[in-house]
C-alpha cells in the first residue's frame, strides 16, 4: 500500500503540500482538478501543472478523486454520449500523464451525506455526524442550507452551492429512476470507458454511497458486497473495481467490512479507512481513526486489506477538527495525519508478525 492524503488544490484546500509532505510515510496526494464541473473534459494541459505543481514539493499524484460523473450518464438522459465521450477523453489525458487510478461515485443528486458537520465530542473536538431522523424531519430542498452554516467558508466535495441551487431540477431529473435503472446507466458507462482504462491502465475506482442506504427516497446500489458483486460481474474486467472505504460501508451495521474486503480481492483499487462510533443504528459520528475510539475494530480491516494483498494508495479518510483548526469538514490536516500514522503502525506490525512466523 501507500500512504496519501486527500487534497483538493491550492485555491481549495486549507492544507498545504508542504504540509503534507511532512506527514510520516505520506508519499502522494490523491486530487483532482476541484473547480472542473461533471461532463467536463480536463486538458492536458491543466493535468500537467497540478502534476508539476505536487512533484514541485517531493510528492506525486497517486490517483483522482474524483472525475466526476454528469447526471444525464447516470440518468441515461439528455446528452450522456457526449459527457461519456469527455470521460474517455479525460481518462486518456490522465493516462498519458501516467495517472493510473481514478475514484469516482454514482451517487444520484447528493454525494454523501452527513446532517452535522461539527458534532461536539466529550473531548471538545467536532466531527460530521448522521442521524437518519434528522434526514427524515428534512426538506430535501433544504438539506445544503441546513448544513451550509458549517462548512468554514469552504466549499465541500458534492455539496458545490451551484450544485445545490439546482436541487428541485436535480430530483426531478430522477424521478423515473430506481435501482434497476442506476445499475443500467453504470453499466452502459463502464462498458464505454473499459477499452480506454485498458489501453492505459487505468484503474476505475466506485466510491461507495454514504450512507449506504437510500435517503431522500433517492436510489442508491453501491451499498453491499452483493450489489458490488453484482456491478464488477456486469462489466467483468479487473480496471472495473472499488475504493473501499470504511466509514461509508461501515453506515450499515449489518455489512461485514473485513468479510467484504476479502471478497473483492484483486478490484480493491483505493481504500479509505475511517472509523465510525454509533449511538444506535441511524445515529453514528466519525469518530477518531482508532479502534478503541469507535465501533470498527479497524486492525481487522487493515489486516483483511494486508491478507488480499491490497498495493493500491489507501488514505486516512475524514478526520475531527481537533487543536483548533480551521479546514473543511473532515479535511483538516491534524486528525488526518495521526489517522495516516496509525494506519501506518497496525500495517507495521501486521507485516512483521506475518512475515516473521
Ligand atoms: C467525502 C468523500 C466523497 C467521495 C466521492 C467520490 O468526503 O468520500 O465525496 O470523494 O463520493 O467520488
Amino acid at each position: 500500500m501507500e500512504m496519501t492524503l486527500r487534497w483538493y488544490g491550492s485555491k481549495f484546500d486549507t492544507v498545504t503540500l508542504q504540509q503534507i509532505r511532512q506527514i510520516p510515510g505520506v508519499t502522494g496526494v490523491i486530487t483532482t482538478l476541484y473547480d472542473t464541473q461533471p461532463g467536463e473534459l480536463w486538458s492536458r494541459e491543466r493535468i500537467r501543472a497540478l502534476k508539476d505543481e505536487v512533484e514541485a514539493s517531493g510528492l506525486h499524484i497517486s490517483g483522482i478523486e474524483s472525475v466526476n460523473i454528469h447526471d444525464d450518464i447516470k440518468t441515461g438522459l439528455g446528452k450522456r454520449d457526449e459527457y461519456i465521450d469527455n470521460y474517455i477523453k479525460t481518462l486518456e489525458n490522465l493516462g498519458q500523464e501516467d495517472i493510473h487510478m481514478v475514484c469516482y461515485n454514482f451517487m444520484p443528486v447528493f454525494d454523501w451525506t452527513r446532517t452535522e458537520l461539527a458534532r461536539v465530542l466529550p473531548d471538545g473536538s467536532t466531527a460530521l455526524a448522521y442521524t437518519q431522523e434528522a434526514v427524515d424531519a428534512l426538506d430535501p430542498e433544504k438539506m445544503f442550507e441546513s448544513i451550509a452554516g458549517d462548512m468554514n467558508g469552504t466549499v465541500m466535495p458534492g455539496w458545490e452551492p451551484e450544485r445545490m441551487a439546482r436541487v428541485k431540477e436535480l430530483f426531478a431529473l430522477y424521478k423515473d429512476v430506481d435501482d434497476e435503472k442506476l445499475f443500467a446507466s453504470l453499466k452502459y458507462f463502464l462498458e464505454a470507458i473499459m477499452p480506454v482504462c485498458n489501453k492505459y491502465d487505468i484503474n476505475m475506482a466506485i466510491h461507495p454511497d454514504d450512507p449506504a442506504w437510500s435517503v431522500f427516497g433517492l436510489p442508491r446500489i453501491i451499498i453491499n458486497e452483493e450489489n458490488i458483486l453484482r456491478m464488477m460481474k456486469m462489466v467483468d474486467d479487473p480496471h472495473n473495481g472499488v475504493t473501499f472505504c470504511s466509514g461509508s460501508y461501515g453506515t450499515n451495521l449489518k455489512n461485514d467490512l473485513p468479510h467484504m474486503i476479502r471478497s473483492l480481492k484483486g478490484r480493491i483499487h483505493f481504500a479509505h479507512v475511517r472509523n465510525l462510533k454509533f449511538h444506535s443504528p441511524t445515529n453514528f459520528e466519525e469518530a477518531p481513526h482508532i479502534s478503541r475510539c469507535g465501533s470498527f475494530d479497524m486492525y481487522e480491516i487493515v489486516k483483511a486489506l494486508y491478507d488480499i494483498g491490497f498495493n493500491g494508495p489507501i488514505r486516512p479518510d475524514h478526520g475531527r477538527s481537533i487543536w483548533g483548526e480551521v479546514a473543511m469538514p473532515g479535511y483538516g490536516l491534524y486528525d488526518r495525519a495521526l489517522g495516516a500514522t496509525y494506519i501506518q503502525g497496525l500495517w507495521e506490525a501486521i507485516e512483521k508478525s506475518e512475515t516473521r512466523k
